[in-house]
């Protein structure tokens, strides 16, 4: 029988352990349940020896120890554990990479007057035009928009050279290695297709070279997806700016009609939020008292990260928002969507609304959205959820108390903008000299998921004030981020983690903000905004004449659950970034993959770390891992002779 794990063995956050019971008690399974309910996990499948790329098997390689060494094709561990792993890599490439190739059809759309979107952010659109190379002199904004939109989407068609965005905003002397390696991606689709491919029956067996390919989807990642997505995002909707929003299940709001917006692509929710404003007075005449867009998951930190939009929940708590009996409608488009928030929502009167045609859940209400048609579906959403508010029962209705106020919107654009104000001609100066003397020990990212089979919030808090603790600053974007705001770190409060040099730093930086402080954990957006900790750290590193690998820099994962967060994790120890999982990346049954990548083989030349410069650490326990990534900062810190 497996354990059942009580609501506050589940998570920290004492408003999902309050929901987790009113779930229980209702009957209402969720995803803690169901991740207990597992209990023990598939040996063959943990350890990454569980084959069914043909009908010879399903074959499987008893991990160290008896049994066939072999599948029935002749492929032995090593090769079973790197397609795997790449397999993982390919879905977490592919899923950024359609984000960012959906983002830049709309800016077409956008350009050529067939989309209802204006482009916000012109600095931005001719900033990155400029990178691109594009000519800009004597043409309109639609004309640059739609040169920068072909532009990214000859990502997704060229058939030589490399990706433009790698051209763009690529760190050169990654480059150097990632050539000489001939990992450079040409356009994401046909390495996405390639990565396939090898990895069929009979293709790829070597397992060293298949890694090679996983690196390659990191960078198709990073490249066609975080990148591209971030700066067509901020062209189309605004670079982030400071911000403040309140984090926690208390945001939904009994009197109004709440309307959750979750997934991941702006498009459709940017647009619901206009809607709501627009249909404000009508959710008056069905007795609300407004209307309530809260954020869920990767498309809440876009909206909370340029309107402010208060996020409600992470990944794994993301069904007990509906929980709450006051949701009228749960609106999805890609990515992190659990199919379990539509039995959830059978149990209420909340509507769950798919909007992408490749995305759909049985039994949820299906809008269709295209970009040139985003208002229509907007609006059709909106009155739909009004409509939904007369069917809401009040005794039903359980909204914990007590929200927290968090400063988000820190891009690399903000961050200058305030270090200008001591520097203006060098605006990263203030903080290479605070680097340079130890007043920041290093910089780390805290990204990624939380992951129902982990207690929720602890891994990614605890790694978070290790660090700051040691004057580390600290980054975050995703789930983490969510996790860091709901415990004080995105508020003044918060610098009661931080180290003195580290506090007082931020106070002084805050000053030049308009704020009392910077919080301590700079909120960058979304998991596609991992491109903005890679772009401060290029930054940093071209001012240093350093590759970014030398740089006192680490990633850090702790919950981590989704494939994307892999390869993100990849696009980072490409560039020679030290990245910490804490959940067991399933590759255990090859040592040869296992310590290719942990950096532990003697010929260290043809691990991850001898490459790159960076490699992966694996630690469950969030305080040795923070103590781990100390070390390698202190490591690279004295490698840099500061
Ligand atoms: Ni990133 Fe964002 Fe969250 Fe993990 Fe999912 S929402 S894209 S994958 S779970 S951080």
């Amino acid at each position: 029988m497996a354990k059942i794990r009580e609501p506050e063995e589940v998570s920290k956050d004492t408003q999902v352990q309050q929901m987790l019971a009113v779930a229980r008690s209702r009957g209402i399974e969720t995803a803690f349940d169901r991740a207990d309910q597992m209990a023990a996990r598939c040996p063959f499948g943990s350890a990454g020896l569980c084959c069914r790329s043909c009908l010879e098997g399903p074959c499987r390689i008893v991990p160290n120890g008896s049994g066939p060494r072999r599948g029935v094709c002749g492929s032995d561990a090593d090769t079973l554990v790197a397609r795997s792993l790449l397999n993982t890599m390919i879905q977490g490439a592919s899923g950024h990479a359609e984000h960012g190739r959906e983002v830049a059809m709309a800016l077409l759309k956008t350009a050529e007057g067939k989309a209802p979107y204006v482009i916000r952010d012109v600095g931005k659109l001719m900033r990155v035009a400029k990178g691109l190379n594009l000519e800009i002199e004597g043409k309109s904004i639609n004309e640059v928009a739609k040169a920068v939109a072909l532009t990214a989407l000859e990502d997704f068609q060229k058939h030589e050279g490399v990706m433009n965005w790698i051209e763009y905003r690529g760190h050169q002397k990654s480059r150097e290695i990632w050539d000489k390696l001939g990992i450079t991606p040409v356009n994401a689709h046909l390495e996405i297709a390639k990565a396939v491919t090898r990895n069929a029956m009979g293709g790829d067996a070597d397992p060293l070279n298949l890694l090679l390919g996983s690196v390659t989807m990191g960078l198709v990642d990073g490249y066609s997806g975080l990148h591209l997505s971030s700066d067509l995002q901020d062209i189309l909707f605004g670079t982030p700016k400071a911000v403040k929003f309140n984090y926690s299940l208390a945001v939904l709001d009994e009197k109004q009609i709440n309307i959750a917006v979750h997934g991941h692509i702006p498009l459709l929710s940017e647009k619901i939020v206009e809607w709501a404003r627009t249909l404000e007075r009508k959710a008056l005449t069905v007795g609300a008292e407004g209307i309530n867009i809260v954020g869920v998951c990767c498309t809440g930190n876009e909206l909370l990260m340029r309107q402010g939009v208060h996020a409600a929940s992470s990944f794994s708590s993301q069904e007990l928002v509906i929980v709450t009996g006051a949701l009228e409608a749960m609106v999805v488009d890609i990515q992190c969507i659990m199919p379990g928030i539509q039995q959830v929502a059978e149990c209420f009167h909340t509507e769950i609304i798919t909007t992408m045609p490749h995305v759909k859940i049985p039994g949820a209400t299906h809008v269709n959205f295209e970009p040139e048609y985003a208002d229509d579906a907007a609006r059709e959403i909106v009155e739909r959820a009004i409509r939904n508010f007369a069917k809401r029962d009040p005794a039903k209705v359980v909204i914990p108390g007590g929200s927290v106020e968090a400063y988000a919107g820190f891009s690399v654009e903000q961050i200058c903008e305030v270090t200008a104000k001591i520097n203006e001609d060098k605006p990263l100066q203030p903080l290479i000299d605070a680097i340079k003397d130890g007043t920041i020990r290093g910089v780390a990212a805290v990204i990624g998921c939380t992951n129902p089979r982990e207690p929720q919030d602890i891994g990614n808090v605890t790694v978070a004030k290790e660090l700051l603790k040691n004057n580390v600053l600290i980054v975050t974007t995703g789930c983490a981020a969510h996790s860091l705001a709901k415990y004080g770190l995105m508020n003044e409060d918060g610098l009661e983690a931080c180290g003195d040099s580290l506090k007082a730093l931020l106070r002084q930086l805050g000053q030049h903000a308009g704020l009392s402080a910077l919080p301590p954990a700079l909120h960058m957006g979304s998991c596609v905004d991992n491109s903005r900790p890679l772009d401060l750290l290029s930054a940093i590193a071209d001012e240093l004449d350093v590759p970014v690998s030398s740089l006192p820099a680490v990633g850090s994962c702790p919950e981590t659950h989704s494939p994307k967060a892999l390869t993100i994790g990849t696009y980072f120890m490409a560039h020679g970034v030290d990245v910490h999982v804490g959940v067991d990346p399933q590759v255990s049954g090859s040592n040869l993959v296992a310590r290719t990548l942990t950096g532990s083989r003697e010929d260290k030349e043809i691990t991850m770390d001898g490459l790159f410069g960076g490699k992966l650490i694996v630690e469950s326990d969030p305080v040795k891992a923070a103590a781990i990534l100390l070390e390698r900062i202190d490591m690279k810190r004295k490698a840099l002779g500061i």
